[in-house]
């Protein structure tokens, strides 16, 4: 009998849990950023090794709400923990011990599922024994995290095709790569105020073509995405583009626009229209 469950990468914003999703599923899906709280919407890896098919679901860290957006992060972070067959609840191993995950969840209860503790950068503090530990950089651990989490996973036959490795749409993953290189590109706070929305996805063209909008909540911020003489959009554009065509496979034109969306974190039917479910 084949075994097949969904586990919840869970824990603090920045501890390495879209680079840990990555790292497992050996495929960049989930954007990473040095700066907390990139990861806004959950993304599903999909591993699938000898007997055993492990449904990933990187998700946003769990934090104190701020606004509207946080709030909807959360949501999806305490979904996803509630959804799960397994949780991995990831805490650096330099931050010995973790909190309970009740605690940093805060949770009424503790979670349904079973919760395996996995510390995390691995590589960035002196090893521990007596803790399963991970380093998503050098792949340290990763063959005992998937031995741990396949003991906790309900028999059941594998709901997708052992070779994919990804269910939501090429459209989802170009929309988050170019927040990914907004993160990368765009100082300070102003990657919080870019959201992202793919008006057209046209996968027969050669190169396929994608239109996106940038949406930013001020118009002094529209002046910075795009730069002087329009040299910052195109660098952003320019990386996004890459990262999109390296999972697709395929050449892409990015036709990339910014637009002022007022306030649009704290402001709901903004983030409904921008696909974040708030509670
Ligand atoms: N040295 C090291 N850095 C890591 C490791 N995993 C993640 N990071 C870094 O930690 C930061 C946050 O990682 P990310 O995956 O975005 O964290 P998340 O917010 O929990 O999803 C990024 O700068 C990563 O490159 C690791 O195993 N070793
Ligand atoms: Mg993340």
């Amino acid at each position: 009998m084949t075994r097949c469950g969904t586990v919840a990468l869970a824990g603090r914003p920045n501890v390495g849990k879209s680079t840990l999703l990555n790292a497992l599923v050996g495929e960049h899906l989930a954007i990473v950023a040095p700066k907390p709280q990139s990861t806004r919407m959950p993304v599903i890896g999909l591993l699938t090794r000898d007997d055993a098919q492990f449904i990933f679901t990187d998700s946003p860290g769990l934090l104190e709400p701020e606004y509207k957006l946080h709030e909807a992060m959360r949501a999806a972070a305490l979904r996803a923990i509630a959804d799960a067959e397994v949780i991995a609840y990831l805490h650096p191993l330099a931050e010995y011990p973790a909190p309970p995950l009740a605690q940093v969840a805060r949770l009424d209860k503790p979670p349904r599922a079973p919760v395996v503790t996995v510390y995390t950068k691995a590589d960035l503090a002196s090893p521990r024994p007596d803790v399963l530990s991970v380093s998503a950089v050098t792949g340290a651990g990763l063959d005992a995290l998937l031995a741990a989490l396949r003991e906790h996973m309900p028999e059941s036959p594998f709901h997708y095709d052992p070779d994919e490795l990804a269910t939501q749409p090429m459209r989802f993953f170009a929309a988050e790569f170019i927040r990914e290189a907004a993160f990368e590109q765009l100082h300070e706070e102003l990657p919080y105020s870019v959201a992202c929305e793919i008006d057209e996805f046209r996968e027969g063209a050669e190169p396929v073509y994608i239109r996106a909008v940038i949406y930013v909540e001020r118009d002094s911020q529209k002046g910075i995405v795009i730069g002087e003489g329009g040299r910052a959009i195109k660098a952003l554009g320019a990386a996004a583009r890459v990262k999109i065509e390296t999972l697709l496979g395929q050449r892409v034109f990015l036709d990339l626009h910014v637009k002022v969306l007022p306030k649009w974190r704290r402001h709901e039917p903004s983030l409904k229209r921008l696909g974040y479910v708030t509670p």
